[in-house]
């Protein structure tokens, strides 16, 4: 295999959603509506790939009995590709595919120690609970899973649904730093909440993973994921917000997932927006090239 520029991961995994069902069509979904998507971005001057080699790799699939030995078959299927040597994007498949992504990224050559990494999650959920329906690796737990694993930093960015477990982890853990929804969106706090968003973002450095959950943009423009919540991102926040990550020169994005793609809705609403996503964040990784 390779050496490619880039790798387009799918990742069709579904064990534990809790609301709808189907984010296991994701992948292909998001990569079938892709073909609808301009290629060219004004950052860039020509058309993507710009002369790159793209890959897509052969979608994962496991017959594994048990959550855990399923998130083991995902760090094998990965492993050979989040090395440093292609930029890897990931569609999910639900957002408990973060953990392996991460369990992966303790033998980047780029990092010596997990609490290196920052990790950028846009999501409505916190995903800080401990176990969700008394199960441990749940996308409702996978942030917190994360820290587990040893991750130094998280930024989560759009949150606007979660526990009260959650919310005292929140207050309490000087890990997570949260950008509620609402402190940056809401109708008292967003000319304030915001430019101060975009200011935090040009001080973060070192290596970073973005976790996108599309359940943070709004729900009226992905209707159909798991667990749609009103209040979210607009498509232009959720640009500014990956522009502004990958013009800050400290920061090394390592790679990132797109997940909780659950197609349907009218005119495939939801997967085109993941897919426009997943575009933008291509663009962006092209222009610090
Ligand atoms: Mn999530």
């Amino acid at each position: 295999m390779g050496p490619y520029d880039l790798v387009i991961l799918p990742i069709p995994f579904e064990m534990t959603v809790s609301w709808n069902e189907g984010t296991s069509n994701g992948p292909n979904a998001c990569i079938e509506v892709s073909s609808q998507v301009e290629l060219y971005d004004p950052l860039l001057n020509s058309e993507i790939p710009c002369g790159l080699s793209f890959h897509t790799a052969e979608e994962w699939s496991s017959e594994e009995s048990t959550l855990r030995k399923q998130l083991d078959s995902i760090q094998k299927y990965i492993k050979p590709w989040i090395n440093g040597e292609q930029f890897p994007v990931v569609l999910g498949g639900e957002h408990g595919i973060l953990l392996p992504i991460i369990e992966v990224l303790n033998e980047h050559p780029e990092i010596d120690n997990l609490n290196q990494v920052t990790i950028v999650q846009i999501d409505a959920h916190a995903d800080l609970r401990d176990t969700l329906n008394g199960e441990k690796f749940s996308h409702g737990t996978v942030i917190r899973r994360c820290l587990d694993a040893g991750v130094g930093k998280i930024i989560q960015i759009g949150i606007r649904a979660y526990s009260e477990e959650e919310a005292k982890i929140i207050d309490s853990d000087d890990r997570i730093e949260t950008w509620h929804a609402r402190d940056i969106l809401g109708v008292i706090e967003r000319n304030t909440g915001w430019p101060r968003l975009m200011e935090r973002i040009t001080q973060i450095g070192g290596p970073i993973w973005l976790t996108f959950d599309i359940d943070g943009l709004d729900a009226g423009i992905v209707p159909s994921t798991g667990t749609p919540v009103p209040g979210g991102l607009s498509y232009w926040a959720a640009i500014e917000i990956i522009e502004k990550i990958f013009t800050n020169n400290s920061v090394k994005v390592l790679g990132a997932d797109i997940n909780e793609i659950l197609p349907g809705g009218e005119n495939g609403l939801t997967q085109f927006n993941a897919a426009l996503i997943a575009t933008k964040i291509i663009a962006c990784h092209i222009s610090t090239l």
